[in-house]
């Protein structure tokens, strides 16, 4: 079997590892140079667990390549983003170009399956492209002829830092153009899936894998917002979730700096740009778990002038924890605007990054370890929940200022804790 992967990005680069293994024969596409050549000479340009060792075995047997060439192949997999324009609008422009340069190598038989986060209609659109570009293929669902190729959607699900693991294990849902698409789809998917493989059509997979953002995103709004109820009630947030959670049928997430990412903070919208007028709740939960960093900014602030002459540790720039993963990071965005107001007295510790990123430019903010951070801070701002961050014991930060955005540290005394130094301040 020979399969196109288009988008070596960090699901694409996975798929087509994760194919490969199977005995497919796989070309990876990408229009970044630098990719290709990272990825021919069997390294990876993406932190993510056990994908270097997979990456380097499969390029190694022969089994994967890649290129800014595409080939003609048996199957092919559209992984490309899908950005949204500052409206809001979702952008499908990287996928109409991924499907058009397949168009260019399409022959009958071929099976096409986007597996990029996508709004409802963008497969129909895919293939009304491809029947535009190739006249003499017969396409799916345009006419009751068998058609000469199969079109179907199949979202990824995976979530970083488990990718290689959820790629086999989770279960799949495969839309087909027509139902005849999605019995083809499932035959690839069940080379290398354990999981359940679920076929429905198109439109309904689509809209499925808004939903499960969608789903996300709102029950975070909800722990978000409860936050910020409870700091007016000066209640511990933790503990009343651990409380509530004791509940036979609640079950309510953590509350955190914000929605990184770019999967939770971009999908909901997809939704809502496509009906606004019966999205308020999905939208006001975006809106809810954006203005959260704002608000976490202002309060660390009002910590960090209320004792002028502390120097301030913020822990952790990554998105969520235990991840190299920078991009929409709330955490990046709090610690950077805390350094352009209070300049060298910023202390950040992360120990996925090798330099400050770029938002810090300027401002006089320097990168430290966890251990210089404990010595030299009296504020200590938690913004990921970095196992390695969980570890330091109370002894040690016992008599300092917490904000303890992401409550790993249950046991701060209460007189410390994140709830309590805005009382300090006032
Ligand atoms: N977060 C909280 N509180 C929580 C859980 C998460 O504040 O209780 C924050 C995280 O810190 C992070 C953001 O939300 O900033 C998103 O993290 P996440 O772990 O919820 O999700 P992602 O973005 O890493 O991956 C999600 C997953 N979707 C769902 O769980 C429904 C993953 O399965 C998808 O494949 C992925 O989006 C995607 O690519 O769409």
């Amino acid at each position: 079997l020979a399969v196109v992967v288009v988008g070596l990005g960090y699901i694409g680069l996975p798929t087509a590892a994760i194919i490969a293994r199977t005995g497919a024969m796989v070309l990876g596409v990408d229009v970044t140079p630098s990719i290709v050549d990272t990825v021919n000479s069997g390294k990876v340009h993406i932190e993510e667990v056990d994908l270097d060792g997979l990456v380097s075995g499969v390029v190694a047997r022969g089994s994967l390549r890649a290129s800014m060439q595409i080939e003609p192949a048996d199957v092919f997999v559209i992984a490309v983003p899908t950005p949204f324009a500052d409206d809001h609008a979702p952008n499908i422009g990287y996928v109409l170009q991924a499907a058009t340069t397949i168009a260019t190598v399409l022959k009958a038989g071929d099976t096409v399956i986007l597996e990029s986060t996508s709004p409802v209609g963008t497969t129909e659109k895919v293939r009304d492209l491809l029947a535009e570009l190739r006249p003499d293929l017969k396409v799916p669902g345009k006419t009751g002829d068998i058609p000469d190729i199969a079109i179907a959607y199949c979202p990824e699900r995976v979530l970083p830092g488990r990718i290689l693991v959820e790629l086999i294990d989770n279960d799949r849902v495969i839309g087909g153009i027509t139902p005849r698409c999605a019995r083809k789809a499932l035959g690839f998917y069940k080379r290398f899936v354990r999981g359940a493989c679920v076929t429905t059509n198109a439109r309904a997979a689509e809209m499925t894998k808004l939903t499960e953002n969608a789903f996300r995103d709102v029950n975070i709004a909800f722990a978000n917002e409860l936050s910020r109820v409870a700091d007016t009630m000066e209640v511990d947030v933790w503990e009343v979730i651990r409380l509530a959670n004791r509940h036979p049928r609640v079950n309510i997430l953590s509350p955190g700096p914000g929605v990184g990412g770019h999967c939770i903070a971009v999908d909901p919208w997809f939704l809502v740009h496509a009906d606004r007028e019966n999205t308020p709740l999905i939208r006001t939960a975006r809106e809810v778990n954006d203005a959260k960093v704002d608000y976490v900014i202002a309060r660390a602030a009002l910590i960090i002038e209320a004792h002028p002459t502390l120097p301030v540790a913020c822990l952790g720039l990554a998105f969520k924890a235990n991840i190299d993963d920078f991009r929409e990071s709330p955490a990046l965005k709090v610690s950077s605007v805390l350094a352009q107001r209070f300049g060298d007295r910023i202390h950040v510790v992360e120990p996925y990054a090798d330099v400050l990123p770029a938002a810090f430019d300027g401002s006089g903010a320097t990168l430290t370890d966890l251990d210089a951070a404990i010595e030299q801070c009296g504020i200590m701002i938690v913004l990921v929940d970095h196992d390695v961050f969980k570890s330091v014991p109370v002894d040690e930060r016992g008599s300092k200022y917490v904000y303890d955005t992401r409550g790993i540290w249950p046991d701060q005394p209460s007189l410390r804790s994140h709830g309590e130094p805005l009382r300090l301040v006032s």
